[in-house]
Parts: structure tokens; sequence; C-alpha cells
């Protein structure tokens, strides 16, 4: 393959997310995990799978990160997931010592690759992983928007009974419980979602979809959601990998866009092969502007919480 990608973490969202690549036959892969042996499983089980699929992508799994050296993108999604009634924040020391870890040993062997985040809590780990890996943020991004938007457009086919193809949604913000879906700009085939529902249906959509992720967890019983991160994910590898342009939802490194500066927030972002390459301001009114800014602290407040 052209293009080699890695995957640390060989758990739920990873070891899917990798198969979903090798399938696309996007790229090669490394899947690390600090569980050597089961990653080295999962890959041999999915190097397995090829002749019967019919993908040519290599796929190595393993404890060590030269595996990884010269990689285009690398997805971190090591880390601990929620259980039921725990909630994102309280995943936050943990996880920063896993991603702080993981991100040291991924830029030492691929300085100029592109990092995508997924571990949680999302936003505050963007931070632990710019930090640490002093990349500019066109190269160090969040997977959030994707997935929320997803389940946002899933809700609104189901209600409309349309094809989920004909639904496009966005979703702003923090990746918790203060994450911002704007109905305003939400369309079924061009025409706007305040035209087709009422006004009640619509918040009953945008509340399901901040609650997207609790759901899941709530009937998984344990563990937490990884279809849809996952294909989220490979959403935005695939518009970095064939220089899309696309433009998908990503939490970003704000310097003043939608006023706020210094915090990874989600926004809409045009993807490309050099990583997030514009970030797109959206007119908001001032109920939206005011739920951003609120959800924003919330971020915040995560990031101040960070152990420097
Ligand atoms: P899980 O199936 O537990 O996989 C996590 C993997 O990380 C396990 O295999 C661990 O062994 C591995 N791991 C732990 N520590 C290390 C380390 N130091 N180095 C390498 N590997 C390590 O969890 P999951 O795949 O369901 O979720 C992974 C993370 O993604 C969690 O933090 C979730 O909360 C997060 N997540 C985020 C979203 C977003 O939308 C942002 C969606 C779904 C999951």
């Amino acid at each position: 393959m052209d293009h080699k990608v890695t995957v640390v973490g060989a758990g739920h969202v990873g070891a899917t997310t990798v198969q979903r690549i090798a399938e696309a036959e996007l790229a090669d892969v490394a899947m690390v995990d600090v569980l050597a042996d089961m990653a080295k499983g999962k890959a041999l089980d999915m190097m397995e799978s090829a002749p019967v699929v019919g993908f040519n992508s290599r796929i190595e799994g393993g404890g060590d990160y030269d595996a990884t050296a010269g990689s285009d993108v690398c997805v971190v999604t090591a880390g601990l997931a929620r259980k039921p009634g725990m909630s994102r924040d309280d995943l936050l020391a943990k996880n920063q010592a896993i991603v702080g870890g993981v991100v040291e040993e991924l830029v030492k062997r691929s300085p100029e690759t592109i990092l995508i985040i997924v571990t949680n809590p999302l936003d505050a780990m963007c931070e632990v992983a710019r930090r640490v890996s002093g990349f500019p943020r066109e190269r160090i991004f969040g997977m959030a928007g994707v997935l929320d938007a997803a389940r946002m457009r899933y809700f609104i086919a189901a209600e409309l009974a349309v094809s989920v193809e004909d639904v496009d949604a966005f979703v702003l913000g923090g990746h918790g419980d203060t994450m911002v879906p704007l109905p305003r700009y939400a369309t079924v085939n061009g025409v706007p979602l305040p035209d087709l529902l009422a006004a009640d249906r619509i918040e009953a959509i945008n509340e399901r979809t901040r609650k997207g992720g609790g759901e899941i967890v709530g009937l998984l019983k344990e563990g937490s959601a990884y279809y849809a991160p996952s294909a989220a994910v490979v959403d935005m590898v695939a518009a970095i990998l064939r220089d899309k342009k696309k433009i998908l939802p990503c939490a970003v490194y704000l310097q003043g866009e939608y006023g706020l500066r210094d915090l990874f927030v989600g926004v809409p972002a045009k993807l490309g092969r050099r990583g997030v390459e514009e970030v797109v301001e959206l007119e908001l009114d001032a109920g939206e502007r005011e739920a951003l800014e609120r959800s924003a602290d919330a971020v915040k407040e995560l990031v101040e919480a960070l152990p420097s």
C-alpha cells in the first residue's frame, strides 16, 4: 500500500478501525497495544480474513513502537473506556498518563505524522497530545464531531423515514453533554430540517444526540460504542490520505475562530493531505453562540484540571 496508518489501542474502537482501514485498502496498518499478544493475535486473525474478504493491506500487531515508524496518520484509542455511570471526566487522570506516553513514542518514530486522538475525555486528551507532541494544529486533532453528527443524522433519518444518505448535520463544541447540535444547519436533500420537523421533535433529536454515547454505554453494560466511532475515524483517515478536502466536524485547537483561543473545540474543518487545512466558521445565532461558549467553558475546566 502507498500509505501507512498506526492505530494504538487494539480494543473495541482500535481493532474495528484497523479492520475498516484494511478492508477499504486505505493503507497498511500497525496496531499497537500494551497487551502485545492480544494486538498480535487480532492482527493475525484479520490477515487470515484477507483471502476471503479480498484485501491486500498488511496488518502488523504487537507492542513494539518500531513497527509504527514512518506512519502518515496515527490514531490514538489507547486508554480506558467509560463504564456505566462513569462520566468521561472521571477518565481524565488515567487516560492523561496513557495518551502522553503513547504520543511520545509515536512522534519519536513518525515526526511528520498526523495525529488523530480518540481517547476520552476527548478535548482534554487532544491538549495532552498537543503538549507532548509540540505539533502544529494542522497535524493534531480529535475525532468526536463526525460521530456525534452521524448519530444526529441517523436519528433524523429514522424520524423522517428517509435515507441516511440524504441527511446532513453538524454538531459543534466539546464532546460531552454540552455539545451543540445545529439543527439550523441540518438538511434533508438540501431542505433545512426546521422546514420538515416540529420544534419539539427537533429538540428531542438534539437531546438524544447529546446523550448518544451514554445510551450505548447503558445498553452494552460493559465498554462503550465502537462501530460508529471507528467508522467516524476512518472517514477522517480517508479524507486525509486521499486529500479529499472534506469538511468534517473535528476537535481543533482554535486560534480566535468562533471567538475562542488556545482550546480544542469541535468545529467544521477541511481535512486533506496536510491535515486540518482550514477551519470553517459558520454563522451562529445568539443561542447557538451562547451554547458553544458554554461548551468551550466545560472543555476549559477539564483542561485546567490537567496536572501540568
Ligand atoms: P477498549 O476496548 O478498552 O480498548 C482500549 C485499549 O487500550 C485496550 O486494548 C488497552 O489494552 C489499550 N491500552 C491501555 N493502555 C495502553 C497503553 N499505555 N498503550 C497502548 N495501549 C493501551 O476501549 P475502546 O476501544 O472502546 O475505547 C478506547 C477509548 O476511546 C476510550 O477512552 C473511549 O472512551 C474512547 N472513545 C471515544 C469516542 C469519541 O467519540 C471521542 C468514541 C468511542 C470511544
